[in-house]
């Protein structure tokens, strides 16, 4: 437990850093960034997200770790905005988040205070919100959208997806799990599971964006059936800030 304190002083001492994985169009448009947590401990090196989202999740610091993803997601969006970058960039936030009282608001105020059009950010959500609060965390989301903010339910296919969640929920976007696309080109069955995933989406009015995909024929596979965008190793992975502004250069 020595890395719940250990995550906490960096937290304070602005250790953590984020890196940014682009979303791309099958134009090659960029249609955003993902903000992804990297920290590497002074002894123990690289520690996976995995760990210690968990830790976070688990001990009560995950609003305090959102705060700062969020604060420095904002700081960076109007720093690119600054230089002509206008790419809007989205944040993973934990169900725990969205049942923090005020947390519509304090979202508002940090877009305000950054001086960020609340359109340049996304919230990236798993359909867990749902299963503590429902109408709390429905409210608290429809306070974000009718503020401008733009909702994305991650992880879809893995957990407690149902066509109930998708109509309750806010979202403009849905993202496939990897776990479906990485075999998409090589598996009918994931193959059908995209399809049907793309139809669903698509007749509820939503973007769709795969992830994880790693190879050219996974990428035209998606194309030839629908898919709107995609991200993953193929098109790049997660980068620190400043190569992520040499390749958002590059692209526009
Ligand atoms: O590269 P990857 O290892 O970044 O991410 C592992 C997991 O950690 C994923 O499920 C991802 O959504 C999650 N994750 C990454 N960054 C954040 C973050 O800032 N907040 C939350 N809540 N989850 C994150
Ligand atoms: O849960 P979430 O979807 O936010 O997780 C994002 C995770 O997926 C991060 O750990 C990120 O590093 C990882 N990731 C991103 N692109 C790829 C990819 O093409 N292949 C694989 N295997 N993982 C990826
Ligand atoms: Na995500
Ligand atoms: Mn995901």
């Amino acid at each position: 437990l020595g890395l719940l304190g250990d995550l906490r002083r960096a937290l304070d001492a602005g250790d953590v850093e984020l890196h940014y994985q682009p979303k791309v169009g099958f134009d090659g448009h960029v249609e955003g960034l993902e903000a992804l947590v990297r920290w590497v401990h002074p002894e123990r090196g690289r520690v996976s997200p995995d760990e210690f989202i968990a830790i976070a999740e688990s001990s009560g610091l995950m609003p305090r770790l959102t705060e700062y993803v969020l604060e420095t997601a904002l700081g960076q969006v109007a720093k690119w905005r600054a230089m002509g970058l206008n790419v809007p960039v989205a944040v993973n936030v934990s169900p725990r988040d969205v049942h923090t009282p005020g947390f519509a608001g304090s979202v508002a105020a940090r877009l305000a205070r950054h001086g960020v059009p609340p359109g340049a950010l996304q919230l990236e959500i798993t359909e867990h919100v749902l299963l503590e609060d429902p109408q709390r965390a429905a409210d608290t989301l429809a306070g974000l959208t009718g503020h401008g903010v733009k909702m994305s339910l991650d992880d879809f296919g893995t957990g407690y997806s149902s066509l109930v969640h998708l109509r309750r929920l806010p979202v403009s976007e849905l993202k496939i799990d990897r776990s479906f696309v990485a075999r998409l080109a090589i598996d009918n069955e994931d193959a059908e599971i995209v399809r049907c995933t793309l139809d669903l989406a698509h007749s509820l009015g939503l973007l769709v964006v795969a992830e994880g995909v790693e190879d050219d024929e996974t990428w035209e596979r998606l194309r030839d059936l629908g898919c709107d965008a995609v991200q993953g190793w193929l098109v790049a992975a997660a980068m620190p800030p400043d190569e992520t502004t040499a390749w958002l250069r590059l692209r526009s």
